[in-house]
């Protein structure tokens, strides 16, 4: 008895060492390969924004705009945990000086292809949205996460 409870607790402590060391060794490499991507493809339309990706990785962010709808539109993005389509309407619009604004490019003409470029972009819920008048409630949001 002596000699076993030894070796049983040496047993429990080398199971414990190699369940932290693969713990220790899968997180970077799924966050390397992870879900999301650093170049995102959007498409404008009436009344929609479709992404190529949901999510996105931390860091810089590229966002290709393609406008494919016939009327101008513009792509904002802000941080905020509120599902894009629940975010609050004053006046048609969303109020985005009471939301973490990040950037925004405007002015975007129906055929129009634009560059945004998200720096150091954290971990988080974002909403890309239109935010011309009316825009947003007919339905340009888009949710987006960052890992
Ligand atoms: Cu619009």
């Amino acid at each position: 008895m002596r000699v076993r409870v030894p070796l049983a607790l040496f047993g429990a402590a080398t199971l414990l060492v190699a369940a932290c060391t693969s713990a220790a060794t899968q997180a970077p490499a799924g966050g390397a390969a992870g879900a999301g991507s650093n170049a995102i493809t959007a498409e404008l339309s009436e009344w929609a924004i479709k992404l190529d990706s949901s999510t996105g990785t931390a860091g810089t962010v590229t966002i290709t705009i393609n406008n494919k709808g016939e009327k101008t539109h513009e792509f904002v993005v802000v941080k905020t945990d509120t599902a894009a389509d629940k975010l609050p309407v004053v006046d048609d619009e969303v109020p985005e000086d009471q939301l973490e604004a990040i950037d925004e490019k405007e002015d975007i003409k129906s055929g129009a292809t634009e560059t945004l470029v998200l720096n150091d972009l954290k971990p988080g819920h974002y909403v890309f949205l239109c935010n011309l008048t009316g825009h947003y409630a007919k339905g340009m949001h888009a949710d987006f996460d960052v890992k």
